[in-house]
């Protein structure tokens, strides 16, 4: 069995090309300030920071044809792609740091593209207020962050579909979501169509986080490659302001950190994206150190030595 790599190497994406809101494009240097690099090295990591990759300028515009920046965005997430999968095939951990989450399509069609060509199953947590499932045809904004999880089962524009080679990216079933708490109504067919994993806020509320993350991590084994994708704000806004689109009733700090703790112990967690951080929102950069302090549970910080 192969270990998971223990070199990380920080991308920042510096992108807000499809958000709702300015912003997301400041979340890399937030994350480097609340001290991403040293409280990973802190645990026996060694961490390359890779620096920003340089994409396009935020035009502004409105959506066209149900897309807002499509050029913008599928530009961003090449970048994006390109230096996750240099990442991978070097045996490195990459940590993609957003940028808002259209950057998920080129984070994980790279992965998916890694695990074809080293012949890993995969499997993609989502963790997130939003499904992230619209289309051009029933998104309620324009916004391609409301779309990754769309793009990477196939639906949405060749450029973004294509992106690992092969369409769909990923299998629905290699996604479990969790924290779900806003679906909009075309969105929540296209959910209930394509069979996702959902452990929403009511499933969390009644059964527990520890239930929740024991079923979304069932089934791995020394041959997955697992893919943490975490829109910062899956967190309760209460604890999590620094994010354009929050919604009431997320996870707890006590949950989100169970949450990372589980998912550390599985030992498989080969790549990451924190995205959505918008330090235009944030007080003193309290969400980015919280940020970095769950990053660090995901890492295996734990309060006493585990038996
Ligand atoms: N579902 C809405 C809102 C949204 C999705 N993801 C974020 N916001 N961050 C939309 O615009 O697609
Ligand atoms: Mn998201
Ligand atoms: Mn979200």
């Amino acid at each position: 069995a192969s270990q998971p790599p223990r070199i990380v190497d920080l991308i920042g994406v510096p992108t807000d090309v499809g958000a709702s809101a300015r912003g997301a494009s400041m979340g890399p240097e937030a994350l480097r300030v609340a001290g991403i690099r040293q409280r990973l090295e802190a645990h026996d990591l060694v961490v390359h920071d890779l620096g920003n990759v340089a994409g396009p300028a935020n035009p502004w515009q409105p959506p066209v044809d149900g897309y807002r920046h499509l050029d913008e965005v599928v530009a961003w997430n090449q970048l994006a792609h390109d230096a996750v999968h240099a990442s991978l095939k070097a045996g490195h951990l990459p940590i993609m740091l957003g940028g808002d989450h259209c950057l998920g399509v080129g984070s994980i069609s790279a992965v998916a593209r890694h695990c074809r060509e080293v012949g890993r199953k995969l499997r993609v947590l989502w963790l997130d207020a939003h499904a992230d499932f619209n289309t051009s045809a029933i998104t309620p904004s324009g916004n391609i962050h409301g779309m990754p999880v769309a793009c990477l089962c196939g639906l949405g524009p060749q450029s973004l579909t294509g992106m690992s080679g092969e369409v769909p990216a990923i299998p629905s079933k290699a996604i479990r979501q969790i924290g779900i708490r806003s679906v909009d109504a075309g969105e929540k067919r296209l959910v209930h169509e394509q069979d996702i994993e959902v452990f929403d806020m009511r499933y969390i509320d009644e059964m527990g986080m520890r239930h929740a993350m024991e079923l979304a991590l069932a089934t791995l084994d020394d041959r997955t490659h697992l893919h943490v994708s975490f829109d910062v704000d899956f967190l309760d806004p209460g604890i999590a302001p620094g994010v354009a689109t929050t919604v009431p009733g997320g996870p707890t700090y006590r949950e989100a950190q169970l949450c990372m703790e589980m998912i550390a112990d599985t030992g498989r967690l080969a790549s990451l994206d924190v995205v959505e951080l918008n330090p235009a929102f944030d007080l003193r950069n309290q969400t980015a150190e919280l940020a970095v302090d769950l990053v660090e549970s995901l890492f295996g910080k734990s309060t006493l030595m585990r038996k």
